[in-house]
């Protein structure tokens, strides 16, 4: 593995550096206490080639690797992990369904428009009854001549009321039947679909969430993607990508809480010096980058697996899962840091804590990622 960052990197970091800094970090304290998810914002990422870094130029996309996707999701989790988090499902989940299951056809029709950003792009698996338990899901798709008919719910969907597109996993087949679930495209207003926001959470509230609701919806079959019964199947190799992307988000909400703390205990004075100089604040400092370093390295590695087509299960399980638990403990340092401070939102600390949590819990929980872990060393 090589560990010097690559030109690309280096121009991508400092081009979302750049962007955050001047068109999220003004904004972001408004969008978390109104918990409100600005398009606009997402729209100028399309521009800037964001919302498909890794989709290659001749679908519309900047053509990017994972390592450079990584990258920018570090970065932009610096500032705000609401927008990291919309960031990454966009590309990861939605768009990257598409690139990696779909049709010429599909990829020619839907990719260049998630791609710019013209279109944004939601992803369901997820049910009010099956989080974890995926398989279990219970939304049905009925065949009807040459459409197929979706009935039920999807939840915790992001984008799932903005999404001009999303993919979702529905069962088509036996219940429990790995080979029973399929993925379907649905377009923004096709008649019995609709959405409904879900308000009041801790963290990533720039985010969008949403409940998706399907009463009799037709899709055509020309919007399955790759065979009938596959889309577990699917489902599980998009989030072993997507995994990767938490990972990254995580490392970059640690760094954020990290570079606060520092500059908040050189400037803090107590008992007559900047509390930095106390070896009980610099310890959790040390302890605190050390950790965000091998995250760092996790989540690199497995992006490189996944640039080189090598299975990654495993290693973007514990990237994750390693990563986002590193995120809630540096979130939760910078509070203690600041103290009272850091109990308000006058600073940032508490954001990161707030943001950071989810990342233990989408796309797969801690207890998830060491299933994944432990059945992988098993097998
Ligand atoms: N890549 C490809 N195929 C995979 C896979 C992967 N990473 N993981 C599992 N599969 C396949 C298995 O090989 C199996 O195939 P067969 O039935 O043909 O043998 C099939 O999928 C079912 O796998 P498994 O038996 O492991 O299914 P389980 O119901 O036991 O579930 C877990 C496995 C728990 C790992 C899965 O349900 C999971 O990841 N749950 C969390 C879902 C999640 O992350 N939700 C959050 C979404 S928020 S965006």
């Amino acid at each position: 593995m090589n560990f010097d960052k690559n030109e690309n990197q280096e121009m991508i970091a400092q081009m979302v550096r750049d962007f955050a800094e001047k068109e999220i970090r003004p904004f972001m304290r408004k969008w978390d206490d109104e918990e409100f998810f600005p398009v606009d914002t997402m729209k100028k990422l399309g521009e800037m080639g964001l919302l498909g870094i890794f989709i290659p130029e001749e679908y519309g996309g900047a053509g990017f690797s994972y390592n450079e996707y990584a990258t920018a999701l570090m970065e932009i989790g610096k500032v705000c992990g609401g927008i990291g988090l919309s960031v990454a499902a966009h590309n990861s989940l939605c768009t990257g369904h598409i690139y990696y299951h779909g049709s010429k056809e599909q990829k020619e029709k839907y990719l260049p428009k998630l791609a710019t950003g013209e279109f944004i792009g939601a992803w369901g698996l997820t049910e009010a009854n099956t989080g974890s338990d995926a398989m279990r899901m219970a939304a049905t798709a009925v065949k009807d001549g040459t459409d197929w008919v979706i009935n039920g719910t999807k939840n915790w969907i992001t984008h799932g009321l903005s999404g001009d597109v999303s993919i979702v996993l529905i069962r088509t087949g036996e219940l429990l039947d790995s080979n029973g679930i399929t993925s379907f495209i649905v377009e923004k207003g096709t008649p019995g679909f609709s959405a409904v926001k879900i308000k009041d959470k801790l963290g990533v509230r720039a985010s969008e969430t949403a409940e998706l609701i399907f009463e009799n919806v037709r899709i055509p079959e020309e919007n399955v993607i790759g065979e009938v019964g596959m889309g577990f199947k699917q489902a599980m190799q998009i989030l072993d990508g997507g995994r990767i992307s938490i990972a990254s988000l995580s490392c970059g909400i640690a760094r954020g809480a990290y570079e606060a703390s520092v500059k908040y205990a050189k400037e803090r004075e107590q008992f007559g010096q900047p509390i930095a100089h106390f070896q009980a604040i610099a310890f959790k400092l040390a302890d605190m980058l050390t950790q965000i370093e091998a995250a760092e390295l996790l989540t690199f590695q497995a992006a490189y697996l996944k640039d080189n087509n090598q299975p990654l299960t495993k290693q973007g399980a514990y990237a994750k899962y390693y990563a986002s638990e590193v995120a809630v403990k540096c979130g939760n340092e910078a509070v203690q840091i600041m103290g009272g401070y850091g109990y308000t939102k006058e600073y940032p600390a508490e954001k990161f804590l707030r943001d950071a949590k989810l990342m233990t819990i989408g796309e797969g929980t801690s207890e998830i990622q060491k299933i994944v872990i432990s059945r992988e060393i098993l097998k």
